[in-house]
């Protein structure tokens, strides 16, 4: 039997950094294209291209049953139009696997949505556990004037559905309002999602 050894990698909760052995992914905006609801807004931001988010893994885990992989995700503060940065945003590949994500600092909002595209929010600030159910589509937005971090933990093997959101967006979006949020519906949400 070859034994995963036991391992622990401290996080600096209020940056959410995981240093080395760092595997870190970044999406700047153009990684993104089309992603935002507002095309014009999206489009005077091209040019400046901000890095809308980090993700930091714990470890490189093996993909395969019976191991968890581990993360932390920074969102940074901004907007492109009205609407407030987010994650791309996934199913899982085996749709099946749950997730559990854990706030470290910041405001958040959790979007969720079934196949069928019935979304469900939920806000996280540290300390708050939020559960993403089987089966549902997520992503997470950064709602507030300061990093938005938080812990993700999940199986190994869930894998990444990015397509079908990128096709069909999510059903509700994140928008400011005055110093708040909303939530509203997506004007370019195009129907039944996976
Ligand atoms: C998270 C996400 C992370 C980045 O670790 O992967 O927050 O979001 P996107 O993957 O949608 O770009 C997770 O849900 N893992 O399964
Ligand atoms: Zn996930």
């Amino acid at each position: 039997m070859d034994y995963t050894p036991s391992f622990t990698v401290q996080i600096d909760l209020a940056s959410g950094a995981i240093p080395v052995p760092g595997i870190i992914q970044r999406r700047f905006l153009s990684d993104m294209p089309g992603y935002y609801a507002d095309a014009d807004a999206e489009n005077a931001l091209k040019a400046a291209n901000p890095l809308i988010y980090e993700v930091h893994y714990g470890w490189d885990a093996p993909k395969i049953d019976g191991q968890l992989s581990f993360g932390t995700t920074i969102i940074h503060p901004g907007r492109v139009g009205d609407e407030f940065f987010m994650t791309k945003g996934h199913y899982h590949a085996k749709a099946q696997c749950a997730e559990v994500y854990y706030g470290l600092s910041g405001t958040g909002v959790l979007l969720l949505m079934t196949p069928q595209g019935e979304t469900q929010y939920q806000e996280m600030r540290a300390g708050t556990v939020a559960y993403v159910p089987p089966y549902m589509a997520h992503r997470t937005v950064n709602v507030g004037s300061d990093n938005f971090v938080f812990l993700s933990l999940f199986a190994a093997d869930a894998g990444y559905d990015y397509g079908s959101i990128e096709q069909s967006g999510f059903a509700s979006i994140v928008v400011a309002d005055g110093a708040g949020y909303r939530v509203i519906a997506n004007p370019r949400f195009n129907g039944v999602t996976r």
